[in-house]
């Protein structure tokens, strides 16, 4: 097999990458691990940035988003003290989310990149990458294969093939595990309250966020190594009812709970995120933990970048915004990353293993308090919030 761009998995960075190439009539070929029913239903993010929404219209990929997704302007805070609103797509810049389910995104990006004349392979599973050559070796139902392009991209999430394709010796690795973990759980349920919800408790953080009109999506801080069947729809409910404070701000609308998984805070980067011929885009090229909402946000991103970095390449003969592809990436995830980071140190307590928990949780109402009362802080917030 050979194309011009090969790319490794149809998720959010991959299907964005090969219907912008496409739109420039450039060969593409996708290989994806999972059957395209796995990968249409595979429930992940909801928030949609405005720059993932502005690449999406102007590309052609927003017509199944600007019908069934909905906007999204307020995030609320709740503890001890009380509960405050900000209303941040009047803060900052003036932007707001676009609500629209990763799964539903990836459908409409599949078909839009058929339609464009991608070729696209499911149940592919890439073993092998030679980054110099630009040439996989892959397993399927039918044996195995080989595939080669110009160029790779490497599209295949935080546990993928194609990032371990860059020689040791030129790159550094910044990973952290921060500890924590989160009970993400999906409800057939309408959503509880008009905005995104974080309750600080002493048992822990446990977040509100909307999906769909019918689906609602909510976190609920556990133990690192929890077993999620542990957690029964009871349980649940009745530790959401405890953290998000029903008390005294009232009832939780509750469903049936359809999936529960433990999701472990985790920030991987490399630096470079290319090499030879390959580039990687997306949680391949940093994998950042989901407190902020950056994770689908930041692949799109990237995607738009490489695709406009590719195109110069390929029909222009310019290689300039290639060369300095990562170069133009890494420090927008670092800001990315810099903003998740002070989420968590926001959203969840002192471990037990920290040496004097009062200092830290001194420290978290300050941030709280500073949030609440600070114009200034506000616009900063709505900024990172939203932005990339
Ligand atoms: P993906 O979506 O993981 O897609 C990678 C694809 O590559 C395939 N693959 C392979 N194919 C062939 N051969 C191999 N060897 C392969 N290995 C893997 C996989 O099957 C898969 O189809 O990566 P991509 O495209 O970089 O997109 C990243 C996003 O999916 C991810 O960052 C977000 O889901 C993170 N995230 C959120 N991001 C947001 O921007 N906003 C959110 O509200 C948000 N909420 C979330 C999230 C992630 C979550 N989880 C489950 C970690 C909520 C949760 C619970």
């Amino acid at each position: 097999d050979q194309t011009t761009v090969l790319i490794i998995g149809a998720g959010p960075a991959g299907l964005v990458l090969g219907n912008l190439l496409r739109a420039k009539g450039i060969d593409t070929l996708i290989l994806e691990r999972g059957s395209r029913e796995h990968v249409q239903a595979r429930a992940r993010a909801g928030f949609l940035g405005a720059n993932s929404a502005r690449v999406l219209t102007e590309h052609g990929l927003a017509a199944g988003m600007l019908h069934n997704g909905r906007l999204h302007d307020t995030c609320a805070f709740r503890d001890a003290s009380g509960e405050f609103e900000l209303n941040y797509g009047k803060l900052g810049r003036g932007e707001m989310h676009t609500v629209y389910p990763q799964h539903d995104l990836v459908t409409d990006l599949i078909a839009e990149y058929l339609d464009r004349g991608g070729e696209l392979r499911f149940g592919v599973t890439v073993t092998d990458v030679d980054a110099e050559t630009a040439t996989v070796r892959f397993r399927h139902a039918g044996g195995t294969g080989e595939a080669r392009g110009r160029f790779l991209a490497g599209c295949d999430g935080s546990n993928g093939v194609t990032r371990q394709a860059i020689p040791a010796a030129r790159v550094t690795r910044h990973a952290r595990d921060h500890g924590i973990a989160w009970l993400a759980v999906l409800t057939q349920a309408p959503q509880s309250m008009a905005a995104v919800t974080y309750a600080m408790h002493d048992n822990g953080f446990a977040g509100h966020m909307a999906r769909s009109p019918e689906v609602t999506r909510y976190y609920l801080q556990v133990p690192p190594g929890d077993d999620p069947a542990a957690w029964t729809d009871e349980r649940i409910w009745a530790e959401l009812g405890v953290r998000m404070r029903v008390d005294q701000f009232g009832p939780l609308r509750q469903g049936p709970v359809t999936e529960r998984r433990i999701v472990h805070l985790r920030s991987d980067i490399i630096d470079p995120i290319q090499h030879a011929r390959l580039f990687l885009v997306g949680d391949a090229a940093s994998l950042i933990s989901p407190s902020a909402a950056k994770g689908a946000n930041l692949a799109i991103m990237e995607a738009e970048i490489l695709a406009g970095a590719l195109t110069d390449a390929l029909t222009r003969d310019d290689d300039h915004a290639l060369a300095s592809y990562s170069r133009t990436c890494l420090p927008r995830i670092w800001r990315a990353q810099e903003f998740s980071h002070w989420m968590i140190a926001l959203l969840h307590g002192p471990t037990r293993t920290e040496p004097d928990a009062g200092f830290e949780h001194a420290l978290r109402r300050a941030r709280l308090d500073s949030l609440r009362d600070c114009r200034a802080h506000q616009d900063f917030f709505a900024e990172s919030y939203v932005g990339i």
